[in-house]
């Protein structure tokens, strides 16, 4: 049946909870778990379903998420495959920024027109998890259902971050109400004994949809609605059969700083939650690297990428990402680096050092915890990030702090004997 389906990856709206990561690249291009991008996860999880078909709905489009796309979903010319990124755009019934969810959906019809498709499958671009939707059809389909929305067990202090829905016995969705603010107690659902054991009595939606082609056109053509959880779901449920389809697995929100960084630093974990050594890959760019070379530095919970030249005395519960540069008797603790675009010439790192000028990465003798590094970064020696007092949140030139985490700026030059 997955040939009957077309995707949308729903890549971001002008929202900037991942600020600054999302300062000069859109949402499906910031980089996760070391050499990946967000957007490979939602496309890794169709691919793995047999759905090949896949619009990828952004803001911008940036030259890095295209170059991505580009090369790294290569299909055969026989096949119907494709990923393609659709921008926001100005036509002449549209005025440019996609609106909201079911705004961009709508503003996207026109380009989804010219396929043969029975569903659509509406992603969210900021989760990481995986899941077979071929499971999920299938269900859809045997139920007779209009709409299929993905639900999850959650606890009580995750409710008003939610669309939350309560279904009669055969799964048909009686209630949703976005983002609940009280109330609580009558939105509590029948869940399996172990999700009650967690204390996970209420069905969250997952933002994951499947909708019949002529109820998604007939629902986005009738009104103006531009979001689904806050309209278009709540309304569509007096109207049509939408049905749960209830998922116990991985999954978690990555779309604020703090969710990103959990999510990134629990990949380190002995067993982690969302398994990267699996038999189902998350598909990405293909770069040639050469492997990572590594002296003298004691590693400790640490997911190191290619092309990575470390002298660092410890890293600690860390994600080193692709063409990383640690100087020597630096020590990281609960970092995510994201690496470099490309490497420096030795000329170049002559004429830095020279001048007194930080290379590009991590200098010697400096201390890093809890922080995020963007890419590009140039921090000298004997800095020292995030390793006293707890810092207050706050927007720098070079950085910003959220929650207790640092996030420095995509290409900051951090000069040698900072302290933040
Ligand atoms: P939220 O995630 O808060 O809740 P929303 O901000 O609409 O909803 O984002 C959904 C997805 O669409 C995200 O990946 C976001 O980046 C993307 N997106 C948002 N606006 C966009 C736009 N204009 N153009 C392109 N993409 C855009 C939703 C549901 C809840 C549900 C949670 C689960 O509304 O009911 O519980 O997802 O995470
Ligand atoms: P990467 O993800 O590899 O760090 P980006 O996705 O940020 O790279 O994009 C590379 C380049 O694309 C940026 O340096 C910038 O020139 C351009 N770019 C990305 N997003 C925007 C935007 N919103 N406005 C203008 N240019 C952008």
């Amino acid at each position: 049946m997955t040939d009957k389906v077309i995707s949308i990856v729903l890549g971001g709206g002008q929202g900037s909870r991942l600020f600054p990561l999302t300062a000069t690249r859109s949402k499906p291009a910031v980089p996760i778990a070391g050499k990946y991008r967000l957007v490979d996860i939602p496309i890794s999880n169709c691919l793995h379903s047999n759905i090949s078909r896949i619009f990828v709905l952004t803001q911008f489009n940036s030259a890095s998420l295209n170059k991505h796309i580009k090369n790294t979903y290569h299909f055969s010319s026989f096949s119907t495959a494709f990923v393609d990124i659709l921008a926001a755009e100005q036509t002449p019934t549209s005025g440019g920024w996609f609106q909201g969810t079911a705004d961009a959906v709508r503003q996207s019809l026109h380009h989804l027109s010219v396929h043969e498709f029975e569903y659509v499958l509406i992603l969210s671009g900021d989760q990481l998890y995986q899941m077979d939707f071929d499971e999920m059809i299938n269900k859809h389909i045997a139920a007779g259902a209009d709409i299929s929305i993905a639900s999850i067990p959650v606890h009580v202090n995750d409710v008003p971050g939610f669309g939350i829905l309560k279904t009669d016995t055969d799964g048909r969705i009686t209630s949703f109400v976005e983002k609940p603010k009280s109330g609580f107690d009558a939105l509590v659902s029948e869940v399996s004994d172990e999700m009650k054991a967690e204390g996970r009595i209420y069905l969250a939606s997952m933002g994951i949809y499947i909708f019949n082609r002529k109820v998604l056109y007939n629902l986005l053509q009738s009104n103006d609605h531009t979001d689904f959880g806050k309209e278009i779901i709540p309304q569509s449920i007096k109207t049509h059969k939408v049905v749960s389809y209830q998922y116990e697995g991985y999954w978690t929100d990555i779309g604020t700083i703090p969710s990103f960084f959990d999510a990134n630093l629990g990949l380190t974990d002995e067993i982690p939650a969302f398994n990267l050594f699996g038999n189902r890959p998350i598909y990405t760019r293909a770069r040639m690297l050469p492997p990572s070379k590594i002296s003298g530095t004691h590693l400790e919970r640490a997911i190191i990428s290619e092309g990575c030249i470390i002298n660092a005395s410890h890293i600690t519960h860390s994600l080193v990402g692709i063409r990383t540069r640690i100087g020597f008797d630096t020590t990281i603790e609960s970092c995510y680096i994201m690496g470099s675009d490309n490497y420096q010439t030795l000329e170049q790192i002559a004429t830095s050092k020279a001048n007194n000028e930080p290379i590009m990465g991590i200098g010697d003798r400096c201390q890093i915890k809890n922080a995020i590094i963007d890419k590009n970064c140039h921090i000298g020696n004997d800095v020292i990030i995030n390793c006293g007092e707890p810092l207050p949140n706050g927007d720098f030139p070079t950085h910003t702090v959220q929650d207790g985490i640092v996030v420095v700026k995509k290409r900051a030059v951090i000069p040698n004997g900072t302290v933040i």
